[in-house]
């Protein structure tokens, strides 16, 4: 179909225009985003976008509440290519009481026949992000998985590349190393995203979570890149050499390599310790500038994480304290109303 010269379009065949090319790139990001399923080529999508923003330019009065040069991408979906994990990825089971952290001591130093006063753990805060999982070769990062099912997640490589805090090149790595961690989203950030989203009429997210998914699950790396994600590294798949002896030592050596870790991490004597940490953490709670969800604990003696091993899909080696949902009810006593002299009523 010929096309007419932008410059002699009427108003009333501009506006015409307007809602042809709208829907012709929703429907292009629904099959590209949503579907993985591209019908028009990138040149051609380029194009019609190029040409909606020059009418856009022309009739500025013209423009549309939903158009098309203010969305960037739609849903996310499975439209990513799958990687197996070299070793799976495992999800923590939960504590919720003092008395589980008790048991979770006695159980683990009886499974090792050992006395419990022996054996010391990490205790960390639980980010309430989505877990990435980096594999370097040689130093290079060379692939980025979700944990998907734990067997299987998503390549997310590219998008994995636009994240600041995840290093492209690492120097004295061993040379098979993936790096284990969470990506999150900070409260200022999502702050910020979520109005700059509401001001382009495009979705917010519900939560900072949820914003750190979608952002990190984009097929189109240059909207993540535009996402403020962070990453915190806190654990380790495959390895051709070991990182340390220590779980916190291993911690330091990720630092040591580029990484972030966090800086809550602490060493712990025993359950009660852990738990006093436990209740620190969860004091400078609503003071941190991310979510979390809980604290880790985990034996700090690595010979004897390996000597625990896993249960099905857990290691016995740790667990998540978790704590109760940031929610809670209230009962309201009562309204003042203050008369301002106009006879206002203000609440
Ligand atoms: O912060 C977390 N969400 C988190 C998840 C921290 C950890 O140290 C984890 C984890 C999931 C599995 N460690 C394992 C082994």
């Amino acid at each position: 179909m010929a096309e007419q010269d932008v410059n002699t379009l009427t108003e009333a065949a501009a506006r015409d225009e307007l809602a042809r090319l709208a829907e012709a790139l929703a429907a292009a990001n629904t099959a590209y985003h949503t579907e993985d399923a591209p019908e028009i080529s990138d040149a051609e999508y380029d194009r019609l976008k190029k040409r909606n923003a020059a009418i856009e330019v022309r009739f500025p009065e013209l423009k549309r509440a939903d158009s098309p040069s203010e969305k960037v991408g739609a849903a996310p979906s499975d439209g990513f290519s799958k990687v197996t994990h070299a070793q799976a990825m495992l999800s923590l089971g939960n504590a919720f009481e003092d008395a589980d952290v008790d048991d979770f001591v006695a159980r683990t130093a009886k499974f090792l026949g050992i006395a419990e006063a022996s054996l010391s753990f990490t205790a960390e805060p639980k980010i309430d992000g989505l877990s990435l999982s980096l594999r370097y070769e040689n130093g290079q990062l060379v692939q980025a998985a979700t944990r998907g099912d734990g067997a299987t997640g998503e390549n997310v490589t590219a998008n994995a590349r636009t994240i600041a805090s995840i290093p492209h090149q690492l120097s004295f790595a061993p040379d098979i190393l993936e790096v284990r961690g969470e990506v999150y989203m900070r409260h200022d950030d999502f702050a910020a995203l979520n109005a700059a989203q509401e001001a382009r009429g495009a979705k917010s997210f519900a939560n900072p979570r949820n914003a750190a998914a979608g952002s990190l699950r984009q097929l189109d790396p240059e909207i993540t890149r535009q996402r403020p994600l962070a990453f915190f590294a806190y654990a380790w798949g495959a390895l051709s050499q070991p990182l340390a002896e220590t779980q916190m030592e291993a911690i330091l050596r990720l630092a040591a390599l580029g990484f972030e870790t966090n800086p809550l991490t602490a060493l712990c004597a025993g359950a009660k310790e852990l738990v006093a940490h436990y209740d620190m953490i969860g004091a400078a709670r609503s003071d941190l500038p991310y979510d979390i969800d809980g604290v880790v604990y985990k034996v700090n003696d690595l010979e004897l994480q390996a000597r625990l091993g896993f249960r099905s899909t857990t290691p016995r080696w740790a667990i998540a304290h978790k704590f109760a949902a940031e929610l809670a009810w209230t009962r309201l006593e009562g309204i003042d109303i203050q008369v301002g002299r106009t006879g206002a009523l203000s609440p």
